[in-house]
């Protein structure tokens, strides 16, 4: 059986998410809903949307894989950056670095009948999710490395506080959660497509606007769908021996789509090339 050819009730919980079959009312309920979360927290989420069976087939394998994984391991600011600018003050949310360390399994590592492929490739994923961010249609990224990933997490990784590159919106999926740290957090509206609002950013990343920050729950099958170019978001610090393992998965507004080669080197390392 090839990634495209698995049927989706084995791979999504057909029974809440009701997103193929006659029912148009029902899978139009599901669109409004998390279309309308999405507009108002900028972030939503799907519990239990992904099917145990296929949860546990997504976590054995990103197991496996984790030994080749790419150790992406830095100190960066919040624009994903690793210079400081000495022409502003040391405490300027651009001179405030912080560490990330997270373990990528790229696409090309992942075998192409794996169920995390069948997921992202599905036409009824891209479709409702297309609906859902009210885009109009979606495609699949065509890079070799970057359409859908297994992200790792073991004792003391994170990913610090930062601002997403692109400018549409991100999915990922928790496939399993760690024992404990591991919280994913955002700061809803930390700067606009106009103003970088960099008080305020700063406020956040030195812990002072809590009050702003919330817990986006996550349990195991959940999907997010998040807005975090203009939203300050992190992973706390994994606890425990349990990995924290995540599907991240990128569509695109047109065909075709590749990344930037100097990006992969960065996220994949030295043996993507560039
Ligand atoms: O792992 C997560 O929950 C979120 C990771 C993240 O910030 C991202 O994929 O942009
Ligand atoms: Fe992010």
């Amino acid at each position: 059986m090839t990634a495209r050819t698995r049927l989706l009730e084995d791979i999504i919980n057909v029974e809440r998410y009701p997103m193929e079959g006659d029912d148009e009312s029902a899978r139009q309920r599901l669109i409004e809903k998390h279309r309308l979360e999405l507009q108002t927290k900028l972030y939503c989420t799907l519990p239990n949307f992904v099917a145990q069976a296929a949860l546990e087939a997504m976590a054995a394998e990103a197991k496996q894989l984790r030994k080749s994984a790419y150790h992406n391991n830095s100190l960066r600011n919040c624009y994903l950056h690793q210079q400081q600018d000495p022409s502003l003050d040391a405490g300027h949310a651009r001179n405030l670095l912080d560490r990330s360390s997270t373990r990528m399994v790229a696409y090309d590592q992942i075998s192409e009948t794996s169920v995390l492929k069948a997921f992202y490739h599905h036409d009824a994923v891209r479709s409702l999710v297309a609906q859902i961010v009210n885009e109009g249609s979606l495609f699949d990224n065509n890079d070799p490395y970057q359409p859908a990933n297994y992200v790792c997490y073991e004792d003391g990784d994170e990913s610090s506080w930062h601002f997403d590159a692109d400018n549409s919106f991100t999915m990922t999926l928790m496939i399993q959660p760690a024992d404990d740290g591991g919280q994913f957090e955002m700061s809803p509206h930390t700067r606009t497509d106009t103003d970088q609002n960099y008080d305020r950013v700063a406020q956040v990343l030195r812990g002072e606007r809590d009050d702003s920050v919330v817990s986006v729950g996550r349990e195991p099958g959940a999907l997010c769908i998040f807005k975090g170019c203009n939203s300050l978001h992190r992973v706390t610090p994994v606890r425990g021996d349990t990995l924290r393992i995540m599907g991240v998965f990128v569509y695109e507004f047109t065909p075709g789509q590749v990344g930037d080669a100097r990006v992969n080197q960065t996220i994949y390392g030295p043996r993507v090339g560039a």
